[in-house]
């Protein structure tokens, strides 16, 4: 791989590891979504040199929500490794994240192997369970501000994910409310329709991707579908829920005093 992807790998890798905010890679140097791509994955695999398995992809930007909060119009995609899988009920360290934002989501877990052109049905049919979801984005850029091929270049912004009890995929998820709450307060209200007018399409969405890319989502993997709603900004000592119709809730409190 050229050099200078591998660099720029580096850069965003360490930023995660350290929890320390960078320039835009754009700033200094022009990328194309391309380069973009390739830099994310130059920086996951030194994620996995470390010892990181692979467990899935989450797509961003699969709901209006999310592209007028980011300005930003395309769907992307980035890999999701078992370091980022938080404990449902269990506590966010803080100290681990820059400016964490939490966003409610659905996950579907694979059972078999999806890669390519496929119809929402065949896509169904890789499908083991539906769980409620919380990610966690945490931008290694300055500001929680970027480009399009800034963020893709950043793994999309992925840095943890929350997983609540799985369901068997024969229930109707088109069109569940969701909610999300802070210490029961209620921050965000919407439904998994705002996620491509159905969650299936942005597992659809993501099959072609993968398979653009040359790669295959494999059974045992989770794919994180996209928020529903725009994010919201964690703040410490905070109880986040996310409830969704039919599907139940999902938990994460983090670390810190209230201010
Ligand atoms: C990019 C990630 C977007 C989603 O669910 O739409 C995303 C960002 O907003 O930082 O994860
Ligand atoms: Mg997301």
């Amino acid at each position: 791989m050229n050099a200078d992807i591998l660099t720029r790998a580096a850069l965003v890798d360490n930023a995660a590891a350290s929890a320390t905010a960078i320039r835009q890679l754009s700033q200094t140097q022009a990328i194309t979504l391309e380069e973009a791509y390739q830099i994310q994955k130059a920086s996951i695999n030194r994620r996995l040199e470390r010892g990181e398995k692979l467990v899935g992809l989450k797509m961003g930007f699969t709901s209006r929500a999310k592209m007028i909060q980011m300005g930003v119009d395309d769907l992307i995609w980035g890999r999701l490794t078992d370091a980022m899988l938080l404990e449902e009920g269990g506590e966010l360290d803080m100290r681990r994240f820059i400016h964490p934002r939490i966003e409610p989501e659905i996950a579907y877990l694979l059972k078999k192997p999806l890669t390519g052109k496929v119809s929402p049905v065949q896509a169904m049919s890789c499908v083991e369970a539906v769980a409620p979801a919380m990610e966690v984005i945490d931008s290694r850029y300055e500001h929680f501000k970027f480009s399009l091929e800034d963020v893709v270049a950043d793994n999309s912004s992925s840095s943890g994910f929350v997983v609540g009890k799985w369901h068997k995929p024969d229930l109707d998820i088109s069109n569940l409310g969701m909610i999300t709450q802070f210490d029961g307060k209620i921050v965000e209200i919407g439904s998994s329709a705002a996620i491509l007018g159905d969650p299936i399409r942005s597992l659809v969405a993501a099959a072609r991707v993968a398979g653009e890319a040359g790669e295959t989502i494999e059974p045992g993997w989770i794919v994180m579908a996209g928020a529903a709603t725009a994010a919201q900004a964690i703040t410490p000592g905070t109880y986040m829920r996310t409830l969704v119709e039919k599907l139940g809730a999902v938990s994460i409190t983090s670390s810190g005093e209230k201010s």
